[in-house]
């Protein structure tokens, strides 16, 4: 595939598309200074000054400069990629960054691919695969807890982890090899398997998966669905949560007539926010798909929201049974009744908001393991899938050896583990593997 090769000189721009005071632009690959160099126009050559030296200068194509910039040039591989670099920090408008990223493909490089600088890095030995992730994972974090973990696991904490944990197999693997090349002379005595570093490597590998669910909440949210009669105040909670007239509110029924989606962060998780239309019969065909949808949207919920008006209560036993669902009786300022088991709140005063917040991220964290303070944290299904094949492995060899199996089968068990923490790093890893991670985020425009 293309995006493999590296020897292309890429570019792309590295901050959002949009006005800001400056717009980065990276470009990498072997030859890039020199190619810039001839454009760019400064006391102090680009191919002349050190690594990690900023060079204020012109980028001109002929006569015409097209911006005063400050270039950043990175050589014998200490770019982010592992190559040849230069940052290009541009001034902000977008008019400026469309003509340097007009301007850049007539010298003969091309625009990186989604996710190309980190696959370059990767390719290059500068980060593994869980670093690699942690790129795409911080792009996407939507909440501060989200970005927090990514952030360690950018630091490669997780690599460490991982790496001392493959260590302590190696070294098994190494005393069960060394046994196997004597058995056949026969002439050494047994050596004890190192049942306890199995173990302790299967304990800590344990740790990391239990974080699993915690991180994936934290790092890819949940979907909450409002729903009740129409009337009971959907729109006005939906509004309150979003903190904007986001939802129209009317007291003409049936005013909601699809669903609305929204995103907010809801005690550090980030929250798909869903405002559907009331549930009720309709002659009218357009309300009818709107309340169809929902119901669609119902079974994709982790959380459910069930609004009653207890002035007029319009109840469904089947979805307040339902686990995952909070019912909560509204306009608790114009009515003193209470209805059993609800939750009561009011959207004019806010009274009760607070506790509704708490019982949803309740019931979103209900069932994880706790996650002490500290603990690092996955939210890759791709890791967390070759923690657990590493983890199976290496109970099967504890197994295997207790059942006194011959060596040659405990050895597959162990190699079985070493492929699975090879994988997760990326010491071991296939075309399907590096496409699924790096095509999937953007670092160009
Ligand atoms: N007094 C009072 N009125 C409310 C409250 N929440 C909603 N309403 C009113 O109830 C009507 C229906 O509200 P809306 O949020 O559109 O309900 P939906 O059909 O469930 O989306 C509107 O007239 C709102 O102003 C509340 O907490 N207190
Ligand atoms: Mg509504």
């Amino acid at each position: 595939m293309e995006i493999y090769s590296t020897d292309d000189i890429i570019y792309a721009l590295a901050t959002p598309w949009g006005t800001g005071a400056l717009s980065v632009i990276r470009v990498s690959g072997q030859g890039c200074i020199d190619m810039l160099s001839s454009v760019f126009k400064s006391r102090k050559k680009l191919t002349s000054v050190s690594s990690g030296t900023a060079v204020y200068g012109s980028l001109v194509n002929g006569k015409d400069i097209i911006d005063n910039c400050i270039a950043t040039v990175w050589k014998d591989g200490h770019g982010y990629t592992g190559e040849d670099a230069v940052e290009l920090s541009c001034h902000g408008g977008l008019q400026t960054v469309e003509a340097v990223l007009e301007f850049l493909p007539t010298l003969g490089m091309r625009q990186a691919s989604r996710g190309e600088f980190s696959l370059r890095a990767f390719l290059h030995g500068k980060m593994d695969l869980t670093r690699a992730e942690a790129v795409r994972e911080l792009i996407d974090s939507r909440s501060e807890s989200a970005r927090a973990t990514a952030l360690g696991r950018l630091e490669g904490n997780l690599e460490k982890q991982i790496r001392a944990v493959r260590d302590d197999i190696l070294n098994v693997m190494g005393t069960v090899e060394v046994q196997l090349d004597y058995a056949e002379d026969e002439t050494e005595p047994d050596i004890e398997f190192p049942v306890q570093t199995v173990r302790t490597a299967v304990e800590s590998l344990n740790a990391i998966r239990a974080t699993y669910r915690t991180g994936k909440l934290y790092g890819q949210g949940a979907r909450i669905v409002l729903a009740g009669a129409v009337n009971a105040g959907k729109s006005s909670l939906f509004n309150r949560m979003l903190r904007e007239e986001r939802s129209i509110v009317s007291s003409r029924e049936g005013t909601t007539r699809d669903f609305i989606e929204a995103q907010c962060v809801i005690d550090g998780i980030p929250v798909r926010l869903y405002d559907t239309a009331g549930l009720r019969d309709s002659s009218d065909d357009i309300e009818e798909e709107g309340i169809r949808r929902s119901r669609l949207l119902f079974e994709q919920a982790d959380v459910i929201l069930w609004l009653a008006d207890p002035q007029n209560p319009v109840r469904d036993s089947a979805i307040e049974n339902d686990p995952r669902c909070i019912c909560v009786a509204t306009k608790s300022d114009v009515s003193d009744k209470d209805i059993e088991g609800f939750l009561s709140f009011s959207s004019v005063t806010g009274k009760g908001y607070d506790e509704l917040c708490r019982a949803i991220s309740a019931k979103l964290r209900e069932g994880l393991p706790p996650v002490p303070e500290g603990t690092l944290v996955i939210q890759s299904a791709r890791q967390k899938e070759c923690l657990d094949r590493a983890c199976q492995a290496l109970e099967e060899t504890l197994e295997h050896v207790e059942e006194g199996l011959s060596l040659d089968i405990v050895s597959i068990d162990i190699r079985e583990a070493l492929d699975a923490l090879g994988e997760l790093t990326g010491e071991v890893t296939t075309d399907d593997i590096l496409e699924n991670i790096f095509s999937n985020f953007c670092v160009g425009k």
